[in-house]
Order: structure tokens, then C-alpha cells, then sequence
């Protein structure tokens, strides 16, 4: 039997968490052969931990076959101990008159914590997924504080928006979620992320010129996309949770067994690949092999792709800017 890999998901007793913890446990993510430990945290809060608590009574009560432990935390230098995967959901929500940049600094303070603690206790090659908002900025701080780990195995996710778009383009082509390929969303997990279906193909045809209308994809398809976080509030009074966990699941599914040549949309440090300043936490399509990802090279970038990219990018490096004097300390 394979041995254990230790999984710290923090905001456990959140609503992701709920979706999310189970998916885990049942193999979802790791493969239904490879036992999974839990490392859970939750802020110190009397009623956060007691919501844990009941949130493993009920894991408990799945009798998992692949669950070789479990273990709650209020600390991350305990919960992130040789962590081999961190799934950092729990995050700051904005509170009433709270601003954005109130949030932002919240999150950095909670994202640098953490980074450091990743750094101190984790895996040397723990491989790290920020869900929670802003996702791609906390991804960048939690990276930025963790100096001695490879920057590389910090990410931050875009595949809801992916699987978004995905979703869309099936249902305006008519042709099944599954056989659409080469689909990309690049930039900030924000409305500004621009989900890009230029190379998608189903069967090897092109699926630009099989819906062939461009006034959809501005008028329609972008901010479908786009603002489908806010559609899912308004329609259901709550965000969008198990679709979220869905999307944490299938980014280190992916990441943990590969992409066998297919792309997907990590949000991944730059490495300066389409203009893209080095060390920006940018969604990029990527294909995965032995648990490294590659950007996907030489895709042509139009006009009206160039300003997408550039609208997504400059408000991502304002969140930067507006953190920077956070990571100096
Ligand atoms: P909830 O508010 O239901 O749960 C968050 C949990 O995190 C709470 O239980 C809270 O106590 C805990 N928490 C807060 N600070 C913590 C800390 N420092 N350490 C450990 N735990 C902490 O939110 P939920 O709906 O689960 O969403 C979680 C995050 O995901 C939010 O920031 C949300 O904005 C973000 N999302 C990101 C998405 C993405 O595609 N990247 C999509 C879904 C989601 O909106």
C-alpha cells in the first residue's frame, strides 16, 4: 500500500471546506489508492473549532477507506507540519464598509502568516493551492514569505473560471463539457479574468469558428463568465461552495496525476512568458507531467486578447502594490 500524503486544508469548518474535505477523503483528489491524512485549520474561535469538530464527527462517519488520520489545529505551524499539499481556503471575507484595500490587508497578514509557516514546518515540495480571495494575490504574499521553498509550488485558482467557461462553450456549441480541449483563462481569478476559447477544439475542429460569432463572446460569454460568482450569490444566497471544491479538486488532481498533453488554467508564477512580469501570479493554460507544470507556448495574441490580458494584469499588479509595504517588514 502506497503511504500517506498529508493534506492541510485550512478554513475547514467553512463552506468550501464542507464540500471539499469529503471529496478528499474519498480519493477524489489523490487517486482512490493513495490513503490521505487531514491536517485541518481553523481560526482559534470557540465556535470555529466546535464547528470542526462536527464537521470530523461527520467525516468520521463516512468510514473512509483511504483516510489514515485526521487532525484538527488553531495553529498553522502544527497543521502545516510536512504538509506534501496545503489547500489554503480560509480567508477574510469583506465585511460591511469594509474596503477593498482593508481587505487586501487583512488577507496579507493572514497569507503571510501562513507563508511562513509553510516555509518553517511544511514538505520541502509541498505543493500549494490558494483558494481563498484574493486568490492570485495571497498565493503571490504566501509565496513571498515562504523563501526557502520552491516559488514554483505556490498557485492560485483559476479552474473554477476554466471550468466556467467550459460549461458555457458546451452548452452554446452543443457539444459535451468533456470533449472540449485547449481551453485557457488567463489573469486574476476576478471579473477582469479572460477566459479565452481562440485554440479550443472538439474532436480537432475549432470551436471559435463553430460558434463563429464574436459579439457573443464579448456581449455574452466574458461576462457570463465573469460574473457567475455574483449570478450564483444572487440566485442561491450563499457562494458557490461545492463547485469551488470541485474546481480545488481537479487543480491538484491535475497537478498530483497529470494532464496526459491536455491543457488546463493553473494560476501559476510568471516565469515573463507572454509579457507577463516574472513572479505575477497569472492563470496560464498549462499542461502537467510528473507533478511539474508547463505554460503552453506560442498561442497568437490578438488586439482585443492583448487588452483582456492587459485589463486582468494591471489590476493585479495594484493588489501587488497595494501589499508591497506588508512584505518589506
Ligand atoms: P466561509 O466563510 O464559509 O469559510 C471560510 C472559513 O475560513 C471560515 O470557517 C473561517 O473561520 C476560516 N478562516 C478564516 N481565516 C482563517 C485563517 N486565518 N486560518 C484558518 N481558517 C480561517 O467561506 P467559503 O465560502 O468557504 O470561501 C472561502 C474562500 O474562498 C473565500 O475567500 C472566497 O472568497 C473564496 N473563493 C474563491 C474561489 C476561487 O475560484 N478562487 C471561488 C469560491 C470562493 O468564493
Amino acid at each position: 500500500a502506497k503511504t500517506p500524503l498529508r493534506v492541510a486544508v485550512t478554513g475547514a469548518a467553512g463552506q468550501i471546506g464542507y464540500s471539499l474535505l469529503f471529496r478528499i477523503a474519498n480519493g477524489d483528489m489523490l487517486g482512490k489508492d493513495q490513503p490521505v491524512i487531514l491536517q485541518l485549520l481553523e481560526i482559534a474561535d470557540e465556535k470555529a473549532q466546535k464547528a470542526l469538530k462536527g464537521v470530523m464527527m461527520e467525516i468520521d462517519d463516512c468510514a473512509f477507506p483511504l483516510l489514515a488520520g485526521m487532525t484538527a489545529h488553531a495553529d498553522p505551524m502544527t497543521a502545516f507540519k510536512d504538509a506534501d499539499y496545503a489547500l489554503l481556503v480560509g480567508a477574510r471575507p469583506r465585511g460591511p464598509g469594509m474596503e477593498r484595500k482593508d481587505l487586501l490587508e487583512a488577507n496579507a497578514q493572514i497569507f503571510t502568516v501562513q507563508g511562513k509557516a509553510l516555509d518553517a514546518v511544511a514538505s520541502r515540495n509541498v505543493k500549494v493551492l490558494v483558494v481563498g480571495n484574493p486568490a492570485n494575490t495571497n498565493a503571490y504574499i504566501a509565496m513571498k514569505s515562504a523563501p526557502s521553498l520552491p516559488a514554483k509550488n505556490f498557485t492560485a485558482m483559476l479552474r473554477l473560471d476554466h471550468n466556467r467557461a467550459l460549461s458555457q462553450v458546451a452548452a452554446k456549441s452543443g457539444k459535451p463539457v468533456a470533449s472540449i480541449e485547449k481551453m485557457a483563462v488567463w489573469g486574476n481569478h476576478s471579473p477582469t479574468m479572460y477566459a479565452d476559447y481562440r485554440f479550443a477544439t472538439v474532436d480537432g475542429q475549432s470551436v471559435k469558428d463553430m460558434i463563429n460569432d464574436d459579439a457573443w463572446n464579448r456581449d455574452t460569454f466574458l461576462p457570463t463568465v465573469g460574473k457567475r460568482g455574483a449570478a450564483i450569490i444572487e440566485a442561491r444566497g450563499l457562494s458557490s461552495a461545492a463547485s469551488a471544491a470541485n474546481a480545488a479538486i481537479d487543480h491538484m488532481h491535475d497537478w498530483h496525476v497529470g494532464t496526459n498533453g491536455k491543457w488546463t488554467t493553473m494560476g501559476i508564477p510568471s516565469d515573463g512568458s507572454y509579457g507577463i512580469p516574472k513572479d505575477t501570479m497569472f492563470g496560464f493554460p498549462v499542461t502537467v507531467e510528473n507533478g511539474e507544470y508547463t505554460i503552453v507556448q506560442g498561442l497568437p495574441i490578438d488586439e482585443f486578447s492583448q487588452e483582456r490580458i492587459n485589463l486582468t494584469l494591471k489590476e493585479l499588479t495594484e493588489e501587488r502594490e497595494g501589499v508591497a509595504h506588508l512584505l518589506k517588514a
